[in-house]
């Protein structure tokens, strides 16, 4: 009977263990983040950073990005409004000039390791600026949230710096595929990020 006991603990753990390795990589960084803070609280240092997005190519979509940084960990939560319902992609292009109509100032998507567009973590390569879609309710209202360790807020490093360069939402979304824009149409909101 003891026997049994421990074969259906030993069953019970190896399903909980194979059942979390399938949670998504984001989850694991929460994990990794919540950690690495307890184990550093007296060098732990934190960045933030708002950044505005204003309205673009005749759109109404506007909203707020805010950034932070957290022991080498980035972590971006964007909230949007006056979406069309649906999926819209969202990109770091290389410029934080907003200046023009079209949002066009801004330049190319980010991409200073030289890879091809893509989506974000793809094998095939992806540009620092992929962040990816989001989707926008009826009510046109959307969320974009990306957590990485390939970014940082200031640190210098010209791969990894977002300082400088822009959020650009598009009025369609990204494919994943065309190089080297994704095909996600229009710029219809754009926000430096400057400090
Ligand atoms: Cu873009
Ligand atoms: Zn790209």
């Amino acid at each position: 009977m003891k026997k049994l006991t421990i074969l259906i603990t030993i069953v019970t753990f190896t399903l909980f263990t194979s059942c979390k390795k399938d949670k998504k990589e984001t989850v694991t960084e929460d994990t990794k983040t919540e950690t690495k803070a307890t184990n550093t609280t007296t060098t732990k240092e934190r960045k933030k950073l708002q950044v505005r997005l204003e309205s673009k190519s005749g759109s109404n979509v506007s909203g707020t990005a805010i950034f932070t940084q957290d022991d080498g960990i980035v972590t971006m939560i964007a909230v949007l409004d006056g979406l069309t319902e649906g999926t819209h992609a969202i990109h770091l292009h290389e410029k934080a000039d907003c200046s023009s109509e079209d949002g066009t100032s801004t330049g190319g998507h980010w991409n200073p390791t030289k890879q091809p567009h893509g989506e974000w973590g793809s094998q095939n390569g992806y540009h620092k600026g992929d962040i990816g879609n989001f989707t926008a309710d009826a009510k046109g209202n959307g969320m974009a949230k990306i957590i990485t360790d390939e970014w940082c807020i200031g640190c210098g490093d010209e791969t990894k710096d977002i300082l400088g360069k822009a959020i650009i939402v598009h009025e369609g979304s990204d494919d994943f595929k065309t190089q080297p824009t994704g095909a996600a149409g229009g710029r219809v909101s754009c926000g430096g990020i400057i400090q």
